[in-house]
């Protein structure tokens, strides 16, 4: 094929159908006929052929954009199957934005000025009404009732702070190392999937912000942006750990977690509770709206049902034959320190310790796979009891790390108290790029840095070091939550979030 051949938008338009299906990523054309349905050795669309057919004969830029890094073509298609370069038409270039396009820029021009965020909530606020519906679906969605992730949140409101007094705390420092890399904060920024739903720069935001101010980012599989591009777009020695959905194909799995380590990753982060995805049903809901994008051609001809939302199309390639027999193999492949993400089980603690890994990540995915599995503030308390009945505490050689619902410094406290050695956030940074790009992310570090300051003279603690179980009261995290006072809260009236401008 002749690499220069520019095609007119008619000619592409002629391949409309599944029987001849191209379609225009980036001004190039290509030919996924054979990608539809498996018909060739091409592997198939994770997302199945009717989201690809409803671009058939069309540019698929804006809906591929946001859910594939950017070199998923070259790597899957042959070279052959690229036809040409597309003609820039008139329409293509200014094409007119749509109402819901329109209604965004408005809202983004009233936004609240980033020094009027004062908390992480406000960047949560600010997201939900900037954001296309699509992406708040996917990124606030949870599985089932919703209730695992309102119970994140409300674990740290039922610990309970013992400060000490008359101690000297001038000079404060909440500075740690996490799997043996300098991090500015006891925190590190968890992995959230297909980044670019949020902002056109998608991970990058948080690759450069993370780099600035001495944080590290698990790069999730499943970004928006490329592994590579993610790792170049970090400083020299900016340390980064890698979450891994381990692919049915082994072999490609190896390849991956091999290339992070050749690109200097330095901790491999396995998630342990995805074997299946979670129902979130406010994502589902969003696949029944349809996007614009033109006529859906031979509508539900498919093997793809129409309430997947937009994970569970993609995750296709997820092995839920994963089982504590693989864990000797991944020692094997890499001398990266791995992690388990996603324990809830003492039990499962106890397990991975044997196994040999080096720590544990206490979480329920952020409330959006198995809906009811406790926070992981509460199995906690329990994972640290029964670790401490095997060997020394704390293990320098096996850290407990938590993640869903922390929003402030306190929370973080909390957990560090009770015996994790840092915490992941990750929606708290998702929203904060979302609402407003790296600049975003730098302010959610910066006030989570004054909220250390203040929370640790308040509590009497000049280094994480001094953080032990008796600064806090756990005693309550079984006992359910404090019922509202009606009358109290009337009084006490809810507190503002920051406040968009007039438009
Ligand atoms: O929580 C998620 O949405 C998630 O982990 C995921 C998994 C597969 C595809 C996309 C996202």
């Amino acid at each position: 094929m002749d690499t220069s051949s520019v095609i007119p938008a008619t000619v592409v338009a002629e391949h409309g159908s599944r029987e001849s299906c191209w379609i225009i990523v980036h001004n190039k054309v290509y030919d996924i006929t054979d990608f539809l349905d498996g018909k060739s050795s091409l592997q198939q669309h994770p997302g199945g052929s009717r989201i690809i057919l409803r671009y058939a004969g069309k540019d698929a830029t804006a809906a591929y954009e946001p859910v594939h890094p950017p070199d998923v073509i070259s790597t899957n298609l042959p070279p052959e199957k690229f036809i040409g370069i597309a003609e820039q038409s008139a329409s293509a270039v200014d094409s007119p934005q749509t109402e819901e396009e329109k209604k965004r820029e408005l809202l983004l021009a009233s936004r609240p000025p980033l020094d009027e965020i004062l908390n992480l909530h406000d960047f949560e606020a600010v997201a939900k009404t900037v954001l296309p519906a699509k992406a708040w679906a996917y990124y606030s969605s949870a599985s089932d009732d919703e209730i695992a992730i309102r119970e994140n949140r409300a674990a740290y409101q039922r610990v309970w702070f013992i400060p000490r007094i008359l101690r000297d705390v001038t000079k404060v420092d909440w500075s740690t190392t996490i799997l043996g890399q300098k991090s500015s904060l006891p925190i590190f920024i968890s992995a959230t999937a297909l980044g670019k739903l949020g902002h056109p720069d998608g991970e990058l935001n948080l690759t450069r912000a993370a780099g600035k101010h001495g944080v590290i980012q698990m790069i999730p599989t499943l970004a928006s942006c490329s592994f590579n591009e993610i790792v170049d777009a970090a400083q020299p020695g900016q340390p980064l750990f890698l979450q891994l959905y381990v692919n049915r194909d082994r072999e490609l799995t190896k390849k991956y977690v091999q290339n992070a380590e050749k690109r200097g990753v330095s901790g491999l982060f396995i998630t342990v509770d995805a074997p299946q995805l979670g129902r979130r049903e406010k994502d589902m809901r969003m696949k029944f709206v349809d996007d614009g994008a033109g006529a859906k051609v031979q509508e539900g001809q498919s093997g793809v049902k129409k309430d997947q939302g937009i994970a569970r199309a993609i995750s296709s390639f997820i092995d839920p034959s994963l089982a504590w027999k693989d864990i000797p193999w991944f020692r094997s492949i890499t001398k990266m320190p791995i992690v388990l993400k996603g324990v809830a089980s003492p039990k499962d603690a106890i397990l991975a310790l044997e196994a040999g890994v080096q720590g544990i990540v206490l979480s329920n995915h952020g409330g959006r796979q198995l809906d009811n599995a406790r926070s992981g503030l509460e199995n906690l308390v329990d994972i640290v009891a029964a670790l401490k009945t095997r060997g020394p505490w704390p293990n320098p050689n096996f850290s407990v790390f938590i993640d869903g619902g922390v929003r402030r410094a306190s929370d973080v406290l909390k957990a560090l108290a009770l015996g994790a050695s840092a915490v992941g956030v990750g929606r708290g940074f998702l929203y904060a790029f979302s609402s407003y790009g790296q600049e975003g992310v730098e302010r959610a570090i910066e006030i989570l840095r004054d909220e250390f300051e203040m929370n640790m003279r308040l509590l009497g603690i000049t280094s994480l070091s001094e953080l032990t179980p008796d600064l806090v009261d756990a005693s309550r995290l079984r006992a359910g939550n404090t019922p509202q006072d009606n009358l109290y809260s009337q009084t006490y009236q809810p507190l503002q979030l920051a406040q968009f401008r007039e438009s």
